[in-house]
């Protein structure tokens, strides 16, 4: 038994939705959670207009009877408000849009799919490309992520995120405490623990958005505090947590390196300043880490201390200042298309991040403790946590 999810939909069509598939039967599926995790991803300071159009909040197509998983595949939608006004240039099916409103994009953004998309699919008009890639996408992921989220829970374990780098502001490179991560949880600017270096965060986006009208990327980290020792595999590439882990946090967009601890960091110290010592905890029956550089991961498998993950996102490739491109079209210099953006996203990619964790997380844990129920799933873990305590 795995979990799995796809999604479908694009940026200004009328809906996005999704699958879930691999969630055991009788999961209690609270509503307002899910709902609460796509708030979260709506906030952040430096978002541009478009999240004052929307309000996202999903119906349950399928999966879920009297607020309980019934293990078949979950069927979820998001409306677009935004359709509303882009019926006609989104429109399914066959229609003759006048050119003064039909939106055609011929102008590549450097850095984005555009280009790239656009040469692959062959499809001259690049809105066939950009609506796809857009990074709405992501409100998706976070829907499927509150899934797992709700599975992680079961089993005690839970994730946050927070923001520790904006342009060139970053709060001091240290190991923040779960705790000091939590209080941001719920922050509407930018989910940082470090509230002067958030406040020049604040300024340095002002600046890029109003006076440079250009875009920043920056840095979030992801904690995944309460994870069973154990899961992923030293066997095999593909078993390997982490690069699961790196897979999923690269897939989001903008996001062009991962970190798995302090890693990057690690590569300029010798093994005795980084490896983290292992101790023993008589009361709790566990083995412990008097460190945790290595983020939770040993061999590519958890060791039991938390999980860490950072994304280090590109700058937005929409930006006001236009950079140099060529009309697809005519070939010519041209320069690249704007219609609105944010400056920055990084706040809403760590909440995303928590969801690719999330999901990453619980098709671990649905393939390594199986079973159709929810009851069933908890026995098998409970018996490999008795195994574990014996060792
Ligand atoms: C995005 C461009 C903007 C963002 C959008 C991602 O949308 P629009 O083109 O409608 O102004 O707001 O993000 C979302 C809609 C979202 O839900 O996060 C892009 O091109 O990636």
């Amino acid at each position: 038994m795995s979990f799995s999810f796809i999604t479908a939909g694009e940026s200004h069509g009328r809906a996005l939705v999704a699958i879930i598939e691999g969630l055991p039967a009788g999961l209690a599926v609270d509503l307002e959670y899910i709902n609460h995790e796509l708030w979260r991803r709506q906030q952040g300071y430096g978002r541009g207009g478009r999240m004052k159009i929307e309000s996202d909040s999903i119906q349950i197509i399928s999966g879920v009877r009297h607020g309980e998983t019934l293990g078949s595949p979950v069927a979820i939608m998001i409306e677009n408000r935004d359709f509303k006004n882009w019926e006609e240039v989104m429109a399914s099916e066959k229609s003759a849009v006048p050119p003064e409103r039909d939106r055609r994009v011929t102008r590549p953004r450097p850095g984005h799919a555009d280009l790239t998309g656009g040469l692959k699919y062959d499809r001259h008009d690049l809105r066939d490309i950009l609506e796809r890639a857009s990074a709405r996408e992501t409100t998706m992921r976070v829907a499927a992520g509150a899934f797992a989220r709700l599975l992680l829970r079961e089993f005690d374990a839970r994730i946050a995120s927070h923001v520790i780098r904006v342009g060139e502001i970053a709060i001091e490179n240290r190991e923040v405490p779960w705790e000091e991560i939590e209080t941001v949880y719920d922050d509407v600017m930018l989910r940082c623990t470090d509230k002067h270096a958030e406040a020049r965060m604040i300024a340095r986006i002002d600046r890029a958005g109003s006076e440079e009208g250009d875009t920043l990327g920056g840095v979030f980290e992801v904690v995944a505090k309460g994870c069973v020792p154990g899961l992923g595999s030293h066997t095999s590439w593909v078993e390997k947590l982490d690069g699961q882990l790196a897979q999923a946090v690269m897939s989001i967009h903008a996001v062009k390196a991962v970190e798995i601890g302090s890693g990057v960091a690690n590569a300029a110290l010798p093994g005795s300043l980084v490896h983290d010592e292992i101790c023993y905890n008589d009361f709790l029956q566990t083995f412990g880490r008097t460190s945790n550089r290595a983020g939770g991961l040993e061999g590519g498998i958890t060791n039991g201390e938390e999980v860490r993950v950072r994304g280090y996102l590109k700058p937005i490739s929409t930006l006001r200042r236009r950079l140099h491109s060529v009309d697809v079209e005519t070939k010519e210099p041209v320069d690249s298309d704007f219609e609105r953006s944010d400056v920055t996203a990084v706040p809403a990619a760590g909440v995303i991040g928590e969801a690719m964790v999330a999901i990453v997380l619980a098709r671990a844990m649905r393939e390594k403790f199986g079973g159709d129920s929810l009851g069933e799933m908890k026995r098998n873990f409970e018996g490999y946590s008795r195994q574990i305590r014996e060792y």
